[in-house]
C-alpha cells in the first residue's frame, strides 16, 4: 500500500511532523531493548533528519556488536538518568512502552509519539502510528522524513536501509513486497550503499564460525522434517567465546533448510528458554509465538518459555503442529 492510497496513514504522518517541528524542547528518540537493525536504524535516521531541521534530537541506545558500524563515535546516548525539562519522546519499533530502552519511563508526564509496525502494539502515547502492514519501522520513518520535508541524504538513508534489510531478512522474507523494494531503491538513490551495508552485516568472526559449528551440531528435524531446530546455551557460548547477541543471526541461516517450513532456535538460559522462529510460505511464526505468550511478525517471531529445553520443545512442537495443520502442511 502506498501513502496516497491510505489517507489515514498520511494524515497521521502530517500530524506527527507538525508536532515534532513545533516542539521547542528536546526530542528523545529511542527504540526497544536489545535493539536490532530496524530499531537502531530508525533511531539514527530520524534523529539525523530532525537535527537537519535544527531540532534538538537526542538518540538513545546501545548498539549490539554487529551494528557498531551504524552510529558515529559519540552520537548515541546510552541511557538518560533524567529527562530534560519539556522533552518529547519518540518511541520507535517498540511494541511495549515498558520495552523502550535508556529512558526513565517511570517519570510520568512525558508526551510520547509511538511509531511502530508490530500489530500487538497497544497504541500507547499521545500520537500512535502503528502500521502492521509495513515491513519495517524504518519505512515509516522514511515516510515521516518526507512529511517533515527533509531531503534524504546518505547519512539519513544508510541506517534506514539497514532497518529495511534486516527486517526483511535481506529481502528474502515474505514481507519483502513492492513497497519495500521501492523504498530501498529511494534509499540507495539517496546515497545508501547496499554493498557496504551487506558487507558490514555479513561479517563472520572466527569465534562465530566456531559457534556455528557447535550450534549446527545440535540440529534436529521434527514433524516430518517440516521443522528444523537447533539450540544454544551458556556452555556452548563459553566454549567458543561468543555472547548471546551473536546468536541472533543463526535462525535466519536455519531457515534455508531444504523442505522445511519453520526454523527454530532455542536459546537455553537454564531457567527459561527464548525461542526465535522464522517461517516460510503461509506458515505464521507469529501464531506460534503468540500461543506461547510472545509476539513478532508473521515470518519472524519469538517467545520466552519458562522451564527447561525439553519443556520448551514440547510446547513449541505442540503449537507448530497446530499451525502446520492449519495451513494444510501436515
Ligand atoms: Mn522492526
Amino acid at each position: 500500500m502506498n501513502n496516497a492510497s491510505d489517507p489515514q496513514y498520511a494524515d497521521k504522518l502530517a500530524q506527527i511532523a507538525l508536532r515534532l517541528k513545533s516542539h521547542a524542547g528536546s526530542i528523545i528518540v529511542a527504540a526497544h531493548e536489545d535493539p536490532d537493525g530496524d530499531a537502531l536504524g530508525s533511531v539514527l535516521g530520524l534523529t539525523r533528519a530532525l537535527q537537519s531541521l535544527g531540532l534538538d534530537a537526542v538518540p538513545v541506545g546501545v548498539p549490539p556488536k554487529y551494528l557498531e558500524y551504524l552510529p558515529q563515535v559519540g552520537e548515541l546516548t546510552s541511557s538518560l538518568e533524567v529527562l530534560p525539562e519539556g522533552a518529547l519522546l519518540v518511541a520507535l519499533d517498540s511494541a511495549e512502552v515498558t520495552r523502550v530502552i535508556g529512558v526513565p519511563m517511570d517519570q510520568t508526564g512525558i508526551p510520547i509519539i509511538n511509531i511502530d509496525h508490530h500489530g500487538s502494539n497497544p497504541r500507547f502515547g499521545e500520537i500512535a502510528l502503528v502500521s502492521p502492514d509495513k515491513a519495517a519501522t524504518a519505512i515509516m520513518v522514511k515516510d515521516l522524513i518526507a512529511a517533515l520535508g527533509v531531503k534524504l541524504t546518505a547519512e539519513i538513508a544508510a541506517p534506514l536501509l539497514t532497518g529495511v534489510i534486516t527486517d526483511t531478512g535481506f529481502f528474502r522474507n515474505s514481507n519483502a513486497n513492492g513497497e519495500v523494494l521501492r523504498s530501498a531503491a529511494d534509499l540507495v538513490e539517496a546515497g545508501a550503499s547496499m554493498v557496504a551495508i551487506n558487507e558490514a552485516l555479513g561479517i563472520t568472526t572466527r569465534n562465530s564460525f566456531k559457534l556455528q559449528s557447535e550450534v549446527y551440531a545440535t540440529i534436529a528435524y521434527d514433524l516430518g522434517g517440516k521443522v528444523i531446530s537447533a539450540f544454544v546455551n551458556d556452555a556452548i557460548l563459553e566454549r567458543v567465546g561468543c555472547t548471546w547477541e551473536e546468536v541472533e543471526s543463526l535462525v535466519s541461516h536455519l531457515r534455508s533448510a531444504e523442505g522445511t517450513l519453520l526454523a527454530v532456535l532455542y536459546k537455553d538460559y537454564g531457567d527459561k528458554v527464548k525461542v526465535s522462529m522464522r517461517s516460510k510460505a503461509s506458515v505464521s511464526a507469529q501464531n506460534i509465538a503468540v500461543a506461547l505468550g510472545g509476539g513478532g511478525h508473521v515470518p519472524a517471531a519469538g517467545a520466552t518459555v519458562q522451564g527447561n529445553l525439553e519443556e520448551a520443545k514440547r510446547l513449541l512442537l505442540q503449537q507448530a503442529q497446530l499451525e502446520l495443520t492449519r495451513v494444510g502442511a501436515l
